[in-house]
């Protein structure tokens, strides 16, 4: 940074906004110049006296936390953030992200002004223009493309961290939404068909990790992705847990772990079906609760491989797409000799043993598992994953008899690659052969975020009349550039182009081909270049109200007040639905103001949810914006299935999915990853495993245009030296990693951090940083068409990638 030797005192906030809008009306906006935080900010102090006030607001979503933040606000300026001390005691906490907001809120890469596309696509040419001129010009050819094409011809998408409080423009308009999303649910929808939907949120606490004997970090870095949640882990290493990371790299969680597993990339199946072979060769798997509480002893016809099934006694059937009401499955009664329904009071289960009833064969689905099993050896397991099979033994010894024992997966890591569900299956029928679910200390989950560490709080829903509803998909958003579909228009509320598609290259070559985009944003991201017309949105800390957005997170009801104006001409999200939707003459639909909003969101709370009782509007600006819950504190620890009642059509753990039979797939079958594994012949050309992940000094791209990071924690390659040394590479060279696909230049960080033949790199920074192209032009866009069949539908598989790295 430079030094800060402008006396603060003499730049007020009218003037600071003067100097800026001067300077993006002389030309081309974008460019440098305009007033940053270089130059006049100097430390404040926390006090709010004289001219400083305080603000607090909920800060971030998508860091999975949602902080309360106190900031002080000098001469209108954001000059300090703090953690709130409006928070419950254990609830006070701050990343390095939240102090940085100082800088990042000012930062040269905000979008000043509404802009308009001069240039080619891509050439990131523009020329300001007045929010009139934009609104207009978006409906105008929002509208156009409906008239010619019909409604789902345009596309609406808000980013997660743009879409948190509310999205009502694509309903309005009756938009395509660009269908699943292809994030973070690859090993769950192998895991939702035994556990139920949504079973990646954990049912108990991270508090629980203490009481776990040991905890797996399975692809999951939350010294990293979960800044503050981690600290329930280094909690647990100290009241003794034994903890394991399974991760190709030796990431800040493995160097707080007991044990790091340096897996291939794309096999941790084969990891886990070495464990299993392991416990069901050594009988260490939990026969009581097997019988009790798995499907495990569900029959099952042998011809056919399907459940053996009553026609009239039904169960529901959340867990699959489309599916009906099923029938109840039967077990065998060793008591009686026959076949009775699962959830007779009277039955003695038998877990194993071949029966004839009605002329036909049936078996247990417990016999079917080990007969799968037998084709996966622990040497096979070892071979493939690259782990000692001693080591792979060892762990299924730990997991199974010295529990109980807690598996905590990353939503990154090994969910983003195609054979995520086989993964997801895999730990599903590890957990359940040894118990590890629902009691105290056990689990299988991603504990990474809100999850089950606060009490609920549930607000009132903003609804538009039932009329107002999306298109019915026609497509998911990863499947436009390559599939036929009807878009021909979009608007999109951050970067979802580039972040959410891999394979870059291939979706900005379809964006171009768009008859419009636009985009709002509050940051010059990859894909504003691309855009037709672009929106300045404002930060969290702005906006035209005092209030701002309420939510209900992290153990507390939090209104975000204070707020100073939107900077330069931005405007906050809620004013610029308001503003589109005028235009269809739908603006009287939606709240006039934050405050409206929040008001309705919070009439009547205390009967939807009796923990909130006297968490009221004005109740919360009095105590400053921020309330917490009915339990919240360092004791609230959920009791998550401990009765082993689980949201499946039996209400058991099920472990055998006969709606994947055509599939092959009713146990999981390992299977190569798409792109990312050793005997791929792509290996010759491209020999180097790209993997991703997240970096505590971004949420995904955003933080990227903060100067105070990009100073250090730009853009760069992690390599090994022995990859390295064959390059002739050295730290702080420029390399061009390429494939395919595509390719880019980024500065090396050669480091032993990793298996040789992988390299990392954290997801993901605008192309702007780069010297030339940015991480996702390499991806893998790859489709699992097994997915199609499943909850959440193909994931993307970011790090199913193999490329070669050359000195630039
Ligand atoms: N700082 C920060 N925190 C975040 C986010 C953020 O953007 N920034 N985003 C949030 C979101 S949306 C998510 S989904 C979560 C994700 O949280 P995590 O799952 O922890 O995220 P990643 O860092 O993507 O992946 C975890 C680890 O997987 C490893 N890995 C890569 N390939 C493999 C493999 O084949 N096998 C195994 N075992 N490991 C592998 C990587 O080296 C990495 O250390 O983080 C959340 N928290
Ligand atoms: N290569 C690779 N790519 C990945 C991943 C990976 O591991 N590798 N991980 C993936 C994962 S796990 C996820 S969840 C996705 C995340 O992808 P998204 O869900 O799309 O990411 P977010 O970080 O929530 O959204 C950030 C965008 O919204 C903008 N924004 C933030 N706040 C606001 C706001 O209040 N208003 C407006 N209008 N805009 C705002 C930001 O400037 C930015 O453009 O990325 C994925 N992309
Ligand atoms: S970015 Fe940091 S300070 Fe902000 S909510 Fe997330 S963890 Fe808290
Ligand atoms: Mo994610």
């Amino acid at each position: 940074m430079s030094e800060s030797t402008t006396p603060r005192t003499m730049i007020t906030r009218r003037n600071f906004l003067k100097t800026t809008a001067a300077v993006g009306a002389v030309g081309l906006a974008g460019a440098g110049g305009m007033a940053t935080t270089n130059g006049w900010l100097a430390p404040a102090e926390a006090h709010a006296d004289g001219g400083e006030r305080v603000a607090h607001l909920c800060h971030q979503f998508h860091c999975l936390t949602g902080c309360n933040l106190k900031c002080t606000i000098r001469d209108e300026r954001v000059s300090l953030i703090e953690p709130s001390d409006l928070a419950e005691k254990s609830h006070r906490t701050i990343c390095l992200r939240g102090i940085n907001e100082v800088a990042h809120i000012y930062s040269e890469d905000r979008l000043q002004t509404p802009m308009k596309r001069v240039g080619e696509r891509g050439e990131g040419k523009f020329v300001q223009i007045s929010w009139d001129e934009a609104i207009d010009t978006i409906y105008q050819e929002l509208k156009k493309s409906q008239d010619a094409y019909g409604e789902n011809s345009v596309f609406v998408r808000k980013s997660t961290e743009a879409g948190i409080d509310f999205e009502w423009i694509t309903s309005l308009i009756h938009a395509e939404t660009g269908g699943n999303f292809g994030l973070d649910r690859g090993q769950t929808n192998g895991m939702c068909p035994a556990f139920g939907a949504f079973c990646h949120c954990p049912t108990r606490s991270n508090r629980e990790f203490k009481d776990a004997a040991t905890v797996i970090e399975l692809g999951h870095n939350p010294l990293e992705s979960a800044i503050i949640w981690a600290k329930h882990l280094l909690d647990a290493k100290e009241s003794g847990t034994y903890i394991v990371a399974i991760d190709p790299r030796f990431t800040g969680t493995a160097s707080k772990a007991n044990e790091w597993v340096p897996i291939l990339p794309g096999t941790d199946s084969a990891l886990i079906q070495g464990m299993i072979r392991a416990i069901i060769d050594n009988g260490w798997y939990d026969v009581d609760f097997i019988k009790k509480n798995t499907s495990l002893p569900f029959l099952v016809e042998k011809k056919s491989g399907k459940h053996y099934r009553s026609e009239t006694e039904m169960c529901p059937n959340p867990t699959v797409v489309g599916a009906e009401d099923i029938g109840k499955p039967y077990v065998w009664d060793v008591a009686e000799g026959t076949a009775k329904l699962y959830d007779d009071p009277s039955v003695q289960v038998a877990l194993e043993g071949e029966w004839t009833i009605n002329g036909s064969q049936y078996t247990t689905e417990f016999a079917l598992l080990k007969k799968w099993i037998a084709n996966y050896s622990t040497s096979w397991a070892a071979e493939t994953s690259g782990i000692d099979e001693d080591k792979i033994v060892a762990l299924a010894d730990r997991y199974a008899n010295n529990g109980p024992a807690i598996i905590d997966f990353g939503l990154g890591g090994p969910d983003k690659y195609t054979n995520a569900d086989v993964l997801g299956h895999s730990t599903s029928i590890l957990t359940a052969i040894t118990g590890n679910y629902g009691r105290k200390g056990s689990g299988l989950g991603f504990y990474g975020g809100i999850g089950a560490d606060d009490p609920v709080a549930t607000l009132n829903y903003w609804l538009l009349p039932e009329e107002y509803v999306p298109s019915e998909s026609q497509i998911a958003l990863y499947d436009m550039p390559y599939k036929k579909n009807n878009v021909h228009a979009a608007l999109t509320f951050g970067d979802v182009f580039t972040l959410e598609a891999g394979s870059a290259n291939d979706m900005l070559e379809w964006v171009k081909t768009l008859d419009f985009f636009a985009i709002c944003d509050i940051y010059h991201s990859s894909a504003v270049d691309y855009a037709d017309i672009v929106l300045p949105a404002c930060t969290k800390f702005e906006c035209e109200e005092n209030v701002k957005q309420l939510r209900a997170s992290y153990g507390h009801v939090m209104l975000a007040n204070g707020m100073i104006d939107p900077l330069f001409e931005s405007k906050s999200d809620l004013q610029i639905e308001r503003l589109l939707a005028a235009k269809w003459g739908l603006e009287g639909l939606l709240p006039k103001s934050y405050e409206e909003l929040a008001r309705f969101m919070l009439d009547g709370v205390e009967e939807l949810s009796p923990n909130m009782e006297g968490i009221t509007y004005d109740a919360l600006l009095k105590q400053g914006g921020c309330m917490p819950v009915a339990g919240c504190g360092e004791d609230y620890m959920p009791d998550g299935n401990a009765n082993q009642v689980y949201n499946t059509p039996s209400t058991k753990i099920e472990c055998y999915y006969d709606y994947l039979l055509d599939q092959g797939h009713e146990l999981p079958v390992y299977e190569e990853a798409n792109e990312a594994y050793e005997s791929n012949p792509l290996k010759e050309k491209y020999p180097l495993y790209f993997t991703q992940g997240k970096s505590r000094y971004r949420i995904h791209a955003y933080y990227s245009a903060s100067p105070w990071f990009q100073e250090d924690f730009g853009p760069c390659l992690d390599i090994n030296p022995v990859d390295a040394n064959a390059r002739g590479i050295k730290t702080g060279d420029d390399v061009r990693v390429f494939n395919d696909r595509g390719e880019f230049l980024v500065t090396a960080h050669v480091n032993q951090s990793l298996r040789p033949g992988v390299l990392f790199m954290a997801e993901t920074t605008y192309t702007k940083y780069y010297k030339r192209g940015f991480l996702q032009n390499v991806t893998n866009s790859a489709r699992n068409e097994r997915c199609y069949l499943m909850m959440h539908g193909p994931q993307i598989p970011y790090n199913d990638t193999l490329v070669q790295v050359e000195k630039a």
